[in-house]
């Protein structure tokens, strides 16, 4: 499984995530089929008038299935699918024969969709590995044909069950991406050129704030024939968490990524303190984001030199690994490659 996982993902160059189809969260009306109805049916042969019941049962409505599917990577596919309906369960009939079992629906959606209840919010499922699946709207049971109600006292028993009813709902679809590593920083600190650096993923690159709108996700070669996902996020600013700049929306992006590649640019007035910022957002949003693993890379190394490196490399947090990368220059961009392998594989 796993061996599948990775070959998939090395074969990948780029992934399809282009800014404006990329969609998180879309609404589906699901509605699973009803069950089909018990026969109730009496053996007739010449010679044979009155012959025990042999109706056959109904067959089972057709459920509403998710699928995951590693090569999707947003819930873009599905955005116009308003309405999704299963098919219906036949009727059982005579000679105990059965009815057919009403058509599945299967819908394909990407690792780290998560489904909920659209009214409650309530989590229904969530789907994490390539190839599962999970029943979102069960189909109705169908009805036992009247064989199964004949009895010492009731030979010849009327009565079949009928149906269940299919389920008609409303389901939200959630998308959590499932990269390695999390880009976090502020904006312009050089996120987007790094992936378009180490990756295929051609992400839109500008000296201005909030250039990324929208997460990129890229796959990053690394070594022999290996590779990890990193997921590039719009930036970061102090007061997100209450909605400043574009909030901490895409934050969930960076819930289920191994660990998170902070990054500041080497011209900020103050590192540390800007880093305490990016955790201090962090924290407001969700503080377990905290105990993942995190490595620091100091942006644009190529503005300064070596003496100033220096002076800098004196005043960076020591709580986590740190790197001068410049992602123009190609400087550290291997190393900075090896410490993220590394922070991966780290148990
Ligand atoms: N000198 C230098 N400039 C860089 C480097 N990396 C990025 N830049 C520049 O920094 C600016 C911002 O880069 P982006 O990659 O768009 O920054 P970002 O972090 O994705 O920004 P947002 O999407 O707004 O959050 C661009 O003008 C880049 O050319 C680097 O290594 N050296
Ligand atoms: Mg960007």
């Amino acid at each position: 499984m796993t061996d599948v996982f990775w070959a998939i993902r090395s074969t990948l160059t780029s992934l399809p995530v282009a800014s404006n189809n990329f969609i998180d969260y879309v609404k589906v009306c699901c509605r699973s089929g009803k069950g089909g109805a018990g026969s109730s049916h009496f053996f007739r042969a010449k010679g044979l008038p009155n012959g025990g019941p042999d109706g056959g049962d109904g067959g089972r409505g057709g459920h509403v299935i998710l699928e995951g599917n590693s090569q999707l990577w947003t819930l873009l596919h599905l955005q116009y699918q308003k309405h999704v309906i299963a098919g219906h369960g036949q009727g059982g009939a005579e000679s105990l024969r059965s009815g057919a079992q009403g058509e599945d629906v299967i819908l394909q959606v990407p690792l780290g969709t998560i489904a909920r209840d659209a009214d409650t919010g309530e989590k229904k499922v969530e789907i994490t590995e390539h190839g599962q699946r999970i029943i979102l709207t069960p189909g109705g049971r169908g009805g036992l044909g009247n064989d199964h109600f004949k009895s010492a006292t009731n030979q010849a028993p009327t009565y079949a069950q009928p149906g269940e009813p299919g389920i008609e709902e409303w389901v939200v679809l959630e998308l959590k991406l499932l990269a390695d590593v999390g880009l976090v920083g502020f904006p312009n600190a050089g996120k987007s050129t790094l992936l378009s650096v180490v990756s295929a993923a051609q992400p839109k690159i500008a000296d201005y704030a909030f250039t990324t709108l929208v997460p990129n996700l890229g796959v990053v070669a690394y070594r022999d024939y290996q590779s990890f996902v990193m997921a590039d996020i719009p930036g970061i600013i102090e007061g997100a968490a209450e909605g400043r700049g574009l909030g901490t929306r895409f934050l969930k992006h960076i819930e289920r990524n191994s660990m998170l590649l902070f990054m500041i640019s080497v011209d900020s007035n103050d590192i540390a303190a800007e880093y305490q910022v990016l955790l201090n957002e962090l924290t407001q949003f969700n503080p377990e984001l905290l105990e993942k693993r995190r490595v620091l890379a100091i942006t644009k190394a190529d503005l300064i030199d070596d003496e100033l490196e220096d002076e800098i490399r004196a005043t960076l947090p020591t709580e986590l690994p740190s790197v001068f990368i410049s992602s123009l220059a190609n400087k550290n961009i291997q190393r900075l490659k090896d410490m993220i392998w590394q922070e991966l594989h780290a148990k």
